[in-house]
């Protein structure tokens, strides 16, 4: 491998590559608060320094359809954007690789523990950790722009890229994705970090019954979508006016 040493506006033109395959939002997270998550192998991490963070926004007008389920547009974005987000992923680690620094990029949306609901790694916390928003009261990534009108995939790798801060939460009072959503999941109590599991934030088996036995089997749909508690959300609404403001 090459010395670990890189020109210092490396990071910026890093993230804008990463900006130019389209992604709409790049942070970088260290790794090492990360190592306490469940990881799947349990030694993922394990050669790996930073893990690059990537959001691509969804077009606003897709959950603006959505009122008491997810929509076919949208059942069909939410793949385009997973094909996106794991086309941004690769290239994003073929390029690193090319600078001889070992790279891993994660699929946007591949369920390993079906049993349990788990996947590699969580997106939403390296996201949070790379400063791209605050873990909501929906337990999504809510992000200052876009809210959570945005899917998430990460990068691994041993590139000494400059790391970016945790933001601070938002959710104040604002009840929106607790009151909308179709089966009382949100239970409303926010964070200041992150919760400690998903049980602190969601009845959790609500959420997941609801989409996978209900939305999942609608025509057109075949994926456990929803959008409502992302669509109410102030963060991601053009109309301003947000409960705290
Ligand atoms: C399994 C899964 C589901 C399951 C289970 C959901 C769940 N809450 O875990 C089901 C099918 C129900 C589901 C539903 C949805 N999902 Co889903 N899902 C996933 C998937 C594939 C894995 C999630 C996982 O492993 N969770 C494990 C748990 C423990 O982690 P967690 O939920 O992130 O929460 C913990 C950590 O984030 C931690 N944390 C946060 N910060 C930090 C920092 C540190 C240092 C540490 C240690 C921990 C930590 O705190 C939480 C509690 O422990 C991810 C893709 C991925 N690889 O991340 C997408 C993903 C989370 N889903 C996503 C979305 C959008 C949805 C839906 C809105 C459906 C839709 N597309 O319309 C709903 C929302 C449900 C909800 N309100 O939570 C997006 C979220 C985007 C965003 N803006 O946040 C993801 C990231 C997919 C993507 N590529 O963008 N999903």
């Amino acid at each position: 491998m090459k010395e670990q040493h890189v020109p210092s506006d490396y990071t910026k033109k890093m993230k804008q590559r990463i900006i130019a395959y389209g992604a709409d939002i790049v942070g970088i997270a260290d790794v090492e608060p990360l190592r306490s998550l469940r990881l799947d192998p349990s030694d993922l991490l394990e050669p790996f320094t930073r893990a690059v963070s990537i959001a691509v926004r969804l077009p606003s007008a897709i959950f603006e359809m959505i009122s008491e389920q997810p929509t076919p547009i949208y059942a069909s974005i939410y793949q385009a954007a997973n094909r996106l987000l794991d086309d941004i992923a690769f290239q994003t680690a073929s390029l690193l690789e090319a600078e001889d620094f070992p790279s891993l990029p994660i699929p946007a949306s591949q369920l390993l523990d079906r049993e349990n609901w788990h996947a590699a790694i969580s997106h939403k916390a390296v996201a949070r950790m790379a400063g791209l928003g605050w873990q909501g009261k929906n337990l999504l990534l809510i992000t200052p722009k876009y809210g959570s009108r945005v899917r998430l995939t990460t990068v691994l790798t041993t590139a000494p890229l400059d790391v970016d801060g945790p933001v601070e939460n938002r959710c104040g009072k604002c009840t929106f994705c607790q009151e909308a959503c179709p089966v009382g999941a949100i239970k409303g109590v926010n964070t200041e970090d992150h919760y400690k599991d998903r049980d602190e934030a969601l009845f959790f088996s609500r959420c997941v019954e609801k989409l996978t036995g209900e939305f999942a089997k609608l025509p057109d749909i075949g994926a456990p979508i929803c959008g409502i508690c992302i669509r109410v959300c102030p963060f991601g609404r053009k109309e301003k006016g947000t409960p705290q403001e």
